[in-house]
């Protein structure tokens, strides 16, 4: 039996309170990996270098097998960037290429870098128009209920190509559930993590490109921007990325 496991947390009361996000994060497990989990996202939220949170939800939800889609994990490829410009000009090229507009792409990199604090989830932007188009405020869109599909294999393939810690870990499989929505025709992202300046662009076509430099040391906003598709029904599409169960294959199959 599996179980989706989330967690977020704030500070200064609960999100819908107006609490500053601190930390978030979501795994689907079987049963005997639960109490670790639980336990060690609960530490997270309470030693976070964001702040220590005074609200942390975490909720856990059985996953039937049958309602499981599973999708690749994108290919990784890992560029040079020596400051946040070059960064950013390598995410715009990246996001052009992918089918983004400069026009749009350039939006995305001035939307994060002009908010004043992080959001909870991404927000979702037209892939042509560069307008934001889910109207959620400083909540955004959650992703939730993904992981990988076999941790310890995942595991032992990021350490293989020299990449640990939670970051890679979480990004990827996030960037591949996103990349697996017909609609979405790219993300960019950078963590709001003070000292964590990598970022990436992920796309279906030609995976996820990691930017060594895409925020200033220190700073705490970061944040995800989903462009989509003209005329994307963003129903649909926020309800599989909220509420479709996604395991993140390493072979590369696909059933959805
Ligand atoms: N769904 C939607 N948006 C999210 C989610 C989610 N599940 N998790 C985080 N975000 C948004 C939210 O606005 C956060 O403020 C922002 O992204 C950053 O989240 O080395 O760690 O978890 O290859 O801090 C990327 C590079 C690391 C990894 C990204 O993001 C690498 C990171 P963080
Ligand atoms: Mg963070």
């Amino acid at each position: 039996m599996l179980f989706s496991v989330k967690m977020r947390a704030a500070q200064g009361g609960a999100h819908e309170k107006g609490g500053r996000h601190i930390s978030g994060a979501e795994r689907i497990l079987s049963e005997p990996g639960l109490e670790k989990t639980v336990l060690s996202m609960l530490e997270r939220a309470r030693t976070h270098q964001r702040g220590k949170a005074d609200f942390i939800s975490i909720r856990i939800e059985e996953v039937k097998n049958e309602d499981i889609a599973y999708k690749p994990l994108l290919p990784m490829e890992s560029f040079e960037a020596a400051d946040v410009s070059e960064g950013h000009a390598v995410a715009i090229a990246e996001l052009e290429k992918a089918g983004v507009t400069r026009a749009a792409a350039q939006n995305g990199i001035s939307a994060l870098l002009s908010l004043p604090d992080s959001l909870r989830g991404a927000m979702i932007f037209d892939a042509v128009s560069g307008k934001r188009l889910d109207g959620l405020g400083q909540r955004g869109v959650r992703v939730s209920k993904m992981d990988c599909a076999d941790s310890a294999d995942y595991e032992a393939d990021l350490e293989r190509r020299g990449l640990s810690g939670e970051h890679v870990r979480e990004a990827l499989v996030l960037a591949s559930k996103v990349a697996g929505a017909d609609d979405i025709i790219a993300e960019l992202c950078w963590s709001d993590d003070p000292d964590y300046v990598t970022g990436y662009v992920a796309s279906s076509k030609f995976g996820y490109k990691r930017i060594p430099v895409m925020k200033e040391m220190g700073s705490p906003v970061g944040g995800r921007i989903f462009f989509v598709k003209e005329g994307t029904d963003l129903n649909s599409l926020c309800s599989y990325l909220q509420e479709q169960a996604v395991l993140i294959s390493l072979g590369g199959e696909e059933n959805v």
